[in-house]
């Protein structure tokens, strides 16, 4: 069986973004792969974040994973910092990674362009990430487009790591969804949607009500024309809508374009905000259970368990060829 490693970070409320980007594939795949899905809360503190918005927010991760569908019978759900393999790991590889390819990142231009001052946890943030799929020996990496760049360099690393010490990490491929890859911004569909985003009104997070995400959908910037249709480059708003609308229901784009043929755009955002609460309110109906049944913490504990046995397996095996005395 093919191994699946993801992860999501802590640093904000949830998006839809996040939904169809990464978790509702997380879901399908747990059915066919042995899956490794975590909470990198170890990432997240790559930017500043609040101690106790900190604690909050994983465990919110994680009870978000399970509402959506992800068995911790099935997948091996756990927090990064559980595992501090993770850690270990990445320092290794960032003694391989080159300063010139974390300049190129466009993840590390885009959050750190107009700060002040940056921290060196966000340059080296991939090295990390790199560590965190190589540990598992992963096959496949669900991400966005948005990481893509990022699992280029971890194959990278491993092919060097590999060149230089012998064959020790597999190549790890990304799975990106057909539709969804890149949800956009409500207010500026040139900016990827974003859970730390100052603008609220900019994303819709999985545990807003039903009235703030009808709301936001109102709210949301399209153009002076009444055409529903699917365009990237000449309706990028209007594209993205259609998107999230047809990962919120089963219909195609081309179905959809159909049904609001000639009624401009109002019919469509309101329909297309049924279609998101549908699927949110479910979700959130079980999110609130599982926060107060406590569960949480067994299935990090069993979670961890399982991702140490691995992690340190690949860790020893990383440093014995590295040339660490191992004991
Ligand atoms: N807008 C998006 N569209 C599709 N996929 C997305 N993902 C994130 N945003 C979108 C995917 O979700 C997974 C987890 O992302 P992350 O939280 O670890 O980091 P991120 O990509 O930096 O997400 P955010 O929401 O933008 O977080 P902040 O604002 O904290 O940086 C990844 O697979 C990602 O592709």
């Amino acid at each position: 069986m093919k191994r699946v490693l993801s992860g999501i970070q802590p640093s904000g409320k949830l998006t839809l973004g996040n939904y169809i980007g990464a978790i509702k594939n997380f879901v399908a795949l747990q059915h066919t792969h042995d899956c490794y899905f975590m909470a990198v809360d170890m990432h997240a503190i790559t930017v500043p974040q609040e101690p106790e918005a900190l604690k909050e927010q994983s465990e919110s991760v994680i009870a978000l994973y399970i509402a959506a569908g992800i068995d911790p019978a099935k997948a091996t759900i756990f927090l990064q910092s559980h595992v501090h393999q993770h850690a270990e790991l990445g320092w290794l590889l960032t003694t391989l990674t080159y300063m010139g390819e974390l300049e190129r990142m466009t993840q590390f231009k885009d959050k750190s362009t107009g700060k002040e001052s940056v921290g060196a946890g966000l340059f080296t943030y991939p090295s990390l990430m790199a560590a965190d799929i190589l540990l598992y020996n992963a096959d496949l990496v669900p991400v966005g487009d948005d990481q893509k760049q990022h699992l280029e360099l971890t194959r990278d690393l491993a092919q060097r790591f590999n060149q230089r010490y012998g064959d020790t990490f597999t190549l790890p491929e990304p799975y990106m969804p057909k539709v969804g890859a890149r949800i956009m911004s409500l207010d500026d569909a040139s900016k990827k949607m974003s859970k730390s985003s100052p603008n609220q009104g900019s994303f819709i997070t999985l545990l807003d009500p039903p009235d703030v995400v009808r709301k936001k959908i109102s709210r949301a910037v399209t153009d002076s024309g009444r055409e529903v249709k699917y365009d990237p480059q000449h309706k990028p708003e209007v594209s993205n809508l259609l998107s999230i609308y047809a990962q919120c229901s089963d219909l195609t784009i081309a179905e959809i374009e159909l049904m609001y043929d000639g009624q401009g755009y109002g019919p469509f955002k309101k329909e297309l905000a049924e279609r998101v609460v549908a699927v949110l309110e479910p979700l959130q109906q079980r999110y609130h259970e599982i926060r107060e049944s406590g569960e949480i913490y067994n299935i990090l504990r069993q979670g961890a368990g399982r991702a140490i046995e691995q992690a340190e397996k690949t860790l020893r095996v990383t440093k014995e060829k590295m040339g660490f005395l191992v004991l």
